[in-house]
């Protein structure tokens, strides 16, 4: 396999305070309901279930609240600092599977894998398939909503460093995060990202060179350093016609077709170490739709396949587009 760990541990994290729209709770559960654990083992992989995490209770004077908006910021402080901390521990035995919970699950899960790719001394890259960059801060953000901060906040930007409860120690660094499927993106977020230079890949890019280039420009980095990679898949990355299940729909996303071959693309990489499925909202979806579609490109992503291929394509080698 391709897969650098045969253990797969899964975790839900019913985190919904990080959003507006209320029912990213039940989003471990739907994808529990939609076989998740019996599909990876159906791949021959060991598979453990977590159940869902607790958050920490931090108290008010051990949190120092930043300047702007930021809702609920307390809250998911607690989470985050709970979140990490596992993260770490399942990382040391298994490939961590996140399952959200709405997107400031992120500020955990990829500080928790961070923090063991400093134990590896490797570095970490982040795959962010996403609608919108989530790179907002406190100051710029018009919602107030945490789920539009991750980034920021797991790439060390001093004014979210509280909900790690102080200066994050392995922040991530801003260009090894690699976006794709941008297509929202809030007018000071965009400075933000200019100014810290992060790899935004919108979907005109997809539109004119499609997802193989870009796929294969973070691969390379990650490979020539061997880093690790975490992939972060918000429900919104995805067009709302496949997948209505989330709170922030945005028109002209990622297609079905276009989804599967970047996770078949990973598998073949052997470079994905961690994985986020966030912000599937079961009490929008259709009759399971969007959480059997999130389960079906997780198995892609740890090896099915529609059909054997001897190697890998041949426009898929080093170098080459
Ligand atoms: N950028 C907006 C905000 O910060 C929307 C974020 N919403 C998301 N992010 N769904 O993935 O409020
Ligand atoms: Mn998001
Ligand atoms: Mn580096
Ligand atoms: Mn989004």
């Amino acid at each position: 396999s391709n897969t650098p760990h045969s253990s797969i541990a899964l975790l839900g994290v019913p985190v919904q305070d990080g959003t507006h729209e209320k029912g990213c709770l039940m989003g471990p559960d739907a994808l529990r309901t939609a076989g998740i654990v019996e599909t990876l083992r159906g791949l021959g992989f060991s598979c453990t279930d977590h159940g869902d995490l607790s958050p920490v209770t931090t108290g008010s004077d051990s949190i120092s609240e930043p300047k702007g908006k930021a809702i609920n910021f307390a809250k998911i402080a607690g989470w985050t600092q709970s979140l990490s901390d596992k993260a770490l521990d399942m990382a040391r035995s298994s490939f961590p599977l996140f399952m959200g919970g709405d997107h400031s699950l992120s500020m955990g899960s990829v500080a928790g894998m961070a923090r063991y790719a400093a134990e590896q001394k490797r570095d970490l890259f982040v795959l962010w398939l996403d609608a919108h960059p989530d790179f907002n801060l406190p100051k710029t953000s018009d919602s107030g909503n945490m789920h539009g901060m991750s980034v920021a906040a797991f790439c060390g930007l001093s004014e979210l460093s509280g909900v790690y409860g102080g200066p994050l120690e392995h922040p991530v660094n801003t260009s090894h995060v690699h976006m794709m499927g941008i297509r929202s993106v809030d007018r000071q977020e965009r400075d933000l990202l200019k100014q810290h230079h992060v790899c935004v890949n919108d979907m005109r890019i997809l539109d004119e060179v499609g997802v193989i280039k870009p796929l294969q420009q973070l691969l390379d980095a990650v490979k020539q350093q061997d880093a690790m990679l975490h992939v972060s898949l918000d429900v919104d990355f995805l067009d709302p016609s496949i997948a209505p299940a989330v709170g922030t729909t945005v028109p002209g996303g990622a297609t079905f077709r276009e989804a599967h071959l970047i996770m078949e693309l990973l598998h073949e990489s052997g470079c994905v170490t961690s994985l986020d499925l966030v912000e599937l909202n079961p009490f929008l979806d259709h009759r399971g739709k969007t959480a059997e579609l999130l389960t079906d490109l997780t198995a892609s992503l740890f090896g099915r396949k529609i059909f054997d291929r001897p190697t890998r394509r041949p426009h898929f080698r080093h170098g080459t587009d």
